[in-house]
């Protein structure tokens, strides 16, 4: 494949969307695609609580607009700290680390003026001392996400059109647009795709994975509508997008494009290319030590963005999809009922009279992810040489 096929769909305008996400250190690769492929255009990206509070997820997310240079007048907004109903639940600091995106070299620091720039787009800080020490400060209230995607929705998206919604956390900011203007989501939004839950595998509860088991209640409220549907990328999918050793060295250097076993990882050939080595090592460590995955870290998050770019690299079945918010030990559990077990790349949006299904993906072509992935990484590589952060 060349980079040209990869890359552009000839004729073909890129599709918007707002990306809602916890940063993470998948997140951080969903963010890195989302920004450098052309079939997408960032809309806005809201941070939300997940892999560490909000106060960290808010700031990761900022250090890595700064990290990968995107464009300055893309807005960062802050989201709820809470779920809709639940008490938070802090996940251990084993698998994304005390800020939530612990291990990456080469990442600009809070008081940077360009991370200043977007950790205080809409709500700037009285007190920058926090800052200089390198740790984010706790911000009261609610943030702007919430009014800032219901106002992008009424005045930025015209009548007859419509934007995707990419959720790569915990849903609790999308539920709370929708639940507040239920009306304006189901009519400007075409879909919502979504990383979580987990079928029939182990997950972060007996029952529930991470994402909706920390608001199980906003996943809820987004099945409710009747026209906007659910593309759910779950673990089960997930646990096929393993970044091994062989992608790791060619992350280090494009030209090792045949590690043998026992060979020893290259040397980073740019400063880029050694922070995300160094984010997806600290990230390979923990899900060793967690989970015991041997050849490498699952990239979750990164193929929410991978089914608007390149749908056919996913399949998956149309059905119905429910989740759990009886408030007993099975909160959070996803539970799907397939309307045949014929395989789809997409939802249908069109069917008419009644109810969008949702998708839930189940099959990953693995190889051709790591090629996009590669090819990215190359295009941001160019980039982040070029201009100043
Ligand atoms: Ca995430």
């Amino acid at each position: 494949m060349t980079s040209a096929t990869l890359l552009t769909q000839e004729g073909q305008a890129p599709r918007k969307v707002w990306l809602d996400c916890d940063p993470g250190h998948d997140d951080a690769i969903a963010l890195l695609l989302a920004l450098y492929l052309d079939q997408i255009q960032l809309v806005g990206i809201s941070s939300v609580n997940g892999n560490a509070p909000l106060v960290y997820t808010h700031a990761n997310a900022a250090q890595l607009l700064a990290l990968y240079r995107a464009p300055k007048d893309l807005p960062l907004h802050r989201g709820l700290a809470k779920p809709l109903k639940k008490e938070y639940i802090h996940p251990p600091v084993s698998i994304h680390g005390h800020s939530g995106l612990d291990g990456v070299l080469h990442m600009p620091p809070l008081a940077h003026p360009s991370v200043r720039h977007w950790y205080d787009q809409f709500e700037p800080s009285t007190d920058s001392s926090d800052l200089d020490k390198n740790e984010p400060q706790t911000k009261e209230g609610d943030g702007t996400a919430v009014p800032a995607l219901i106002a992008y929705l009424e005045n930025s998206v015209p009548e007859g059109e419509k934007i995707t919604v990419v959720i790569t956390g915990p849903c609790t900011n999308i539920a709370a647009v929708r639940h507040l203007r239920p009306q304006l989501f189901d009519t400007k939004v075409d879909k919502v795709v979504i990383m979580g839950g987990a079928f029939d595998i182990p997950q972060w509860t007996p029952y529930a994975e991470f994402n909706i088991a920390v608001d199980p209640d906003a996943l809820d409220e987004l099945l409710k509508s009747r026209n906007v549907g659910v593309v759910l990328v779950p673990l089960n999918v997930t646990h096929k997008a393993i970044f091994d050793r062989k992608t790791h060295a060619r992350l280090l250097d494009p030209s090792v494009t045949d590690l043998k076993e026992g060979d020893e990882l290259p040397k980073p050939v740019s400063q880029l290319r050694e922070s995300l080595s160094t984010m997806l090592t600290f990230f390979r460590d923990a899900y060793a030590n967690q989970f015991g995955f041997t050849t490498g870290p699952p990239l979750h998050d990164a193929l929410t963005i991978i089914h608007l770019t390149h749908p056919h690299l996913l399949k998956g079945r149309r059905g119905k999809l429910t989740v759990e918010i009886s408030k007993t030990e099975k909160d959070g559990e996803t539970s799907f009922s397939p309307s045949s077990e014929e395989k789809f790349s997409n939802l249908d949006l069109d069917s008419g009279e009644k109810a969008v299904e949702s998708l839930v993906l189940e099959d990953l072509d693995v190889e051709a992810f790591f090629e996009v992935f590669l090819e990215v990484v190359e295009r941001a590589d160019e980039v982040v040489a070029k201009v100043e952060m």
